[in-house]
């Protein structure tokens, strides 16, 4: 099983990033997740069925197959249906989301909650910046612009969110529950980017990427399920698309020290672990749930916050 090394914060410190393999167990850990996603993508299959979206429940097939076929069979993604965060504009009442129980508890594992501890300190909250990514093979995928789902432009995840949290430290923690081989697109790096400070993101058809980047030393990080990548938040990444005839699932998720603003001030974090203040920790995955429903409540009333810092017509980006 891995863990955290003293030569893994080092080469972070240097690197901007840094993979721990084996840090999950794929059974114990993933799966659980994994049989949760079964059970809502079978409601999604049965809602687009009763209303004639779909003709064929695919219920025979596994997670991915199916997946695949119900999205490309209706002619849409439905990324939002799964993901555990809301999306950036256009919230109303009836925006779904899946803030389920085996979420919670992968986001509050305790091997990533200490993992995380290495780097953010032992007072860690689970920043609401989180998203599940499962991408079909792109020779199956309805025409979208949604990069949960298609390849993800170059970035630095510090350029998606308000300068709010520029001083403090967020740190994003991404892994496959699939394996996430060059083929399936997994992530790309560029080592040492974090030391560059904040580049200029433009809009882009496939979502707000690096105005300017000079690839040269772009590394590809193929890692198997089970595998956990810290990275820091000005580490320029992207993904290479997924080639392959698999979908590619990941997660990334981030952590923070608690106290230090998220970037998304409307969206609800929780106190993962606090030493200081253990009361202050949340268990109830029920209760998170609720806290993601009256958000989404909130929004679909008061209308649409932006994150971005961006000037759309910015000459830069032309
Ligand atoms: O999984 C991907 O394709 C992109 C992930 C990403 O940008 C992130 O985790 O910050
Ligand atoms: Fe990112």
């Amino acid at each position: 099983m891995g863990s955290v090394l003293d030569a893994h914060l080092a080469h972070y410190e240097t690197n901007g990033f840094v993979v721990v393999e084996g840090l999950l167990d794929v059974v114990e850990d993933i799966q659980p997740v994994m049989d949760e996603y079964a059970q809502v993508l079978d409601r999604l299959a049965h809602q687009l069925y009763a209303h004639g979206q779909i003709a064929n429940l695919y219920a025979e097939l596994p997670f991915g197959e199916r997946l695949t076929n119900v999205y490309a069979e209706s002619g849409a993604v439905h990324s939002q249906y799964f993901d555990f965060s809301l999306p950036q504009n256009g919230i109303d009442a009836k925006t779904p989301f899946w803030a389920g129980p085996a979420v919670f508890h992968l986001i509050r594992h305790q091997k990533l909650l200490d993992a995380a501890a290495r780097f953010v300190g032992d007072e860690i909250y689970s920043n609401p910046v989180q998203h599940i990514r499962i991408k079909p093979p792109e020779h199956a995928l309805p025409q979208t612009g949604d990069n949960r789902v298609i390849q993800t432009p170059w970035h630095q995840d510090n350029g998606v969110i308000l300068p709010e949290a520029d001083q403090g430290h967020i740190l994003t923690v991404w892994f496959p529950l699939t394996d996430a081989t060059l083929e399936q697109g997994c992530l790309r790096v560029l080592p040492k980017s974090h030391k560059m400070g904040l580049m200029h993101h433009c809009y882009r058809p496939n979502g707000l990427a690096i105005a300017h980047l000079d690839e040269d030393g772009a590394l590809p990080l193929p890692m198997m399920a089970g595998d956990v990548l810290f990275m820091h938040q000005l580490t320029s990444h992207s993904s290479l698309p997924n080639v392959s005839d698999k979908v590619r699932i990941s997660f990334d998720l981030r952590y923070q020290p608690i106290g230090e603003p998220t970037g998304r001030p409307v969206f609800p974090g929780f106190v993962a672990q606090s030493k200081l203040h253990p009361e202050l920790e949340l268990h109830d995955p029920v209760v998170w749930e609720k806290m993601w429903r009256d958000a989404r409540d909130h929004l679909a009333q008061e209308g649409n916050p932006t994150f971005n810092r961006w000037n759309v017509s910015d000459p830069v980006c032309a």
